[in-house]
């Protein structure tokens, strides 16, 4: 816990917490949409500080609640038995151990919803009305904590008409008292937010109309509907969907079956023994089959072979030992799992209560991911509970039923295969594999974490502290930075620009909160205007702040030309605020094309020339088309000074085309030999291809051995470009 790398979104909520400590309300002036998950953090903060242990230690506490949650619904629906090994199985499995030591909402709710599962346990065992409203109480409770958490008030009516045997009136009586005990703590709290933000706002952020999973969910489901507008293109929209359905689908398969597979496979025999009762004599063999058929491909599934190479996704991935033991444990599974599934002596029509409450679970569960546009591995947490509970069932049945027909054996002479396998096994056999696995799995996490960049979570504690204390000893506590993973304005305790606490999805290409009432979902123009009063000290050029600046052009190329690389560190460059640059002379001397080409060299006649045709001063400016390196118009070498800013920078208007332009420069060597190219393809001018005269401009900063720069002009694929008035100077001061 202390020392695992941190998710993508865990410094966001360390940072909404503080918010809500300084005053602001979530579902207004915080974007949280997982309130009360905010104000519990904000209470772990207040009390063990503002870093990413306090969001650590409330999810490790509330996920080792769950265990015994889980214990206690095992032993209240099977037995003791069932109950130490289900919240052994769960302590102890992989995906609980990765995901319960994030600070996220998800791994707060998941809790939540097995206390409220326990209390649902305890109302059908009853029959006592208080329990199900308590079940509806919590659930009511979780839903403004992740509002996924709803689901349960959904389903329930389901599995309470099952188990009523659907007895209508009766299950009617039950749900009512349900919803009473959901009104009483959703109603409050809904009433609260809704009296101290609107209810259009609460809606957008918290509602279901702002995305089922998260911001993201929504961007992407914005993504695949939003920009079709023919037929074709809209079923073109759908088949893309479709791929994307099918790859989410099979990453949930395969993450599912790289972390559950010892869990899924007990799992499975679960399901048969539950469901074997409804199937006649003569169909074991189908049954038998298709078990076969699920475990192998849960096996090939597992191997990831029939999937396209796909990134771990928050997930790790297994060592060699894990996968043997896991093989090796198959050879004896397999024959058990058959053996069992032919020993058919039920005939009950109808499910026991408990079986159909674990199936009630997982489906719940189930529904959701489904639900999703995207699958995020978080959510396997949540299934861990009942997986581990269906687990615990199968192996314990596998082993009463082992011990049962020992004689059984004997008298009735099974298949060969069962026999031996069943000798081979041993009575331990089969939970010493368990034991072994869920051990050698474990290990298996904990060391891929410490070795491995597990997906999302790429930063570590170490560069995390090491960045934000950089930042919070070179500024002062007034000072803001402008970051894509607020991770760093926590270690550096300095306020995120604008204060955004989410700013990838905020400043993504779509933006999903158009309507904003508080003035919280800032723009990209918005940013851009605080950057510009020199807000921002600080700019930390990792992958989220990279991605923004991709898809912000306008914000790109101020950065680029406010802001100069002070330090790098773990491999992030650190930005600070130069202000605007005020230059010296211009080096160049025909820079403005008076002198037609003089001190350019035009390498192709055919598409680079000095036009009188336009010019922005004078009578004459440069016209360039095409492409290709070659086809670039390259000024005289000019001598430059090294570990020195120079400006390169002029006036452009686009004649046709809309690709890129580039002022750019090369440096050069004492020899004049080729260094390096700097200020390469301005991406900004994707923004506009503007047809007026339009300035821009560059920073290019010399290294040690630097001793020329060639000022390099050129355009890319079928477009003409205008030049003039082009300047390469010293930067003398700098303007805040
Ligand atoms: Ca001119």
């Amino acid at each position: 816990m202390l020392y695992l790398p941190i998710d993508g979104d865990e410094g966001q909520f360390v940072y909404q917490a503080q918010q809500v400590l300084d005053g602001k309300i979530p579902l207004k002036e915080t974007l949280s949409y997982t309130p009360l998950f905010t104000y519990l953090e904000a209470l772990f903060v207040k009390v063990f500080g503002y870093n990413v242990l306090s969001g650590r230690i409330l999810t490790v506490t509330m996920n080792t609640l769950a265990v015994v949650f889980t214990y206690a619904i095992a032993k209240e629906l099977y037995n003791k038995k069932v109950g130490l090994i289900s919240a052994f199985i769960y302590a102890l499995s992989p995906a609980a151990l990765i995901y319960n030591t994030v600070g996220n909402y998800r791994e707060v709710a998941f809790p939540l919803e097995a206390l409220g599962i326990l209390a649902l346990v305890l109302a059908l065992k009853n029959e006592r009305p208080i329990y199900f409203a308590l079940f509806g109480a919590i659930i009511g409770f979780a839903t403004w904590v992740y509002r996924a958490s709803a689901i349960f008030l959904l389903t329930v009516p389901f599995l309470l008409l099952y188990v009523n045997h659907f007895r209508i009136r009766d299950s009617i009586k039950k749900y009512a008292f349900v919803i009473v005990g959901a009104m009483v703590t959703f109603v409050p709290i809904f009433l609260y937010f809704a009296y101290n933000s609107s209810l259009e706002w609460v809606n957008l952020i918290w509602g279901f109309g702002g995305g089922k999973g998260s911001v993201t969910d929504y961007l992407s489901s914005q993504a695949v509907t939003g920009s079709a507008v023919s037929p074709v293109s809209i079923l073109y929209e759908r088949v893309i969907f479709l791929g994307e359905y099918l790859n989410f689908i099979s990453r949930v398969a395969y993450v599912v079956t790289f972390q559950w597979v010892y869990v899924i496979i007990p799992s499975l025999i679960f399901l048969v023994l539950v469901l074997k009762g409804k199937i006649k004599e003569r169909r074991h063999l189908l049954l038998s089959t298709s078990c076969l058929l699920a475990i192998l491909f849960v096996v090939v599934l597992s191997r990831g072979e029939m999937l396209p190479p796909r990134g771990p996704w928050g997930t790790t991935p297994s060592a060699w030992i894990y996968e043997t033991t896991f093989f090796m444990s198959f050879l004896f599974m397999i024959p058990i799992a058959l053996t069992v599934a032919i020993d058919s002596n039920e005939t009950e029509k109808h499910l026991r209560f408990a079986d159909a409450l674990i199936l009630f679970w997982i489906t719940s569960i189930v529904m959701v991911l489904l639900s999703f546009y995207r699958a995020h591995v978080f959510y396997f947490d949540h299934i861990a509970s009942p997986l581990a509970i269906a687990t615990a069932i199968a192996l314990c049945t596998i082993l009463d039923f082992q011990g049962r027909t020992s004689t059984f054996i004997k008298k009735k002479s099974l298949r060969r295969l069962s026999r031996l396998s069943l000798d081979i096994a041993g009575r331990n056999f089969l939970r010493l594999v368990l034991l072994a696995l869920l051990i050698i799995s474990s290990l298996n996490t904990a060391f891929m974490f410490a070795s491995t960049s597990v997906g999302e979570r790429a930063v570590t504690r170490e560069m995390a502290a090491a960045i934000g204390g950089y930042i919070q000893r070179h500024t002062s506590v007034d000072d803001e930075i402008f970051t894509g993973n607020v991770i760093f304005a926590v270690y550096a305790n300095r306020k995120n620009i604008l204060d955004i606490s989410s700013p990838w999805p905020l400043l993504h290409p779509l933006n999903p909160f158009p309507y904003d009432p508080y003035g919280v979902a800032a723009s990209a123009e918005d940013v851009l205007e605080e950057l510009e009063k020199g807000k921002a000290r600080y700019v930390t050029l990792e992958d989220y702040t990279v991605s923004i600046l991709n898809s912000h052009p306008i914000l790109d190329h101020f950065i680029s030309t406010h802001y100069t690389v002070e330090t790098t560190i773990y491999d992030v460059p650190i930005l600070k605020w130069m202000g605007t640059a005020q230059t010296g002379e211009n080096l160049l001397s025909n820079g403005d094309f008076k002198s037609e080409s003089y001190g350019w060299t035009l390498t192709n006649a055919l598409y680079n020339n000095v036009t009188t045709a336009y010019s922005h001063s004078g009578n004459a400016s440069l016209q360039v088309t095409r492409e290709n390196i070659e086809h670039s118009v390259f000024s005289e070498l000019i001598s430059v000074e090294a570990n020195t800013t120079y400006l390169v920078g002029g006036w452009i208007k686009y004649l046709c085309g809309n690709s890129s332009f580039k002022i750019a420069g090369e440096f050069l060597d004492e020899n004049k030999s080729h260094m390096a190219y700097v200020a390469d393809w301005n991406k900004w001018v994707y923004a506009g291809f503007p047809s007026n005269w339009t300035y821009v401009y560059n920073l290019i900063t010399t290294s040690s051995s630097v001793s020329f720069v060639s000022v390099i002009i050129g355009v890319e694929a079928e477009t003409k470009v205008l030049f003039d008035d082009i300047t390469f100077s010293r930067v003398i001061n700098w303007l805040k």
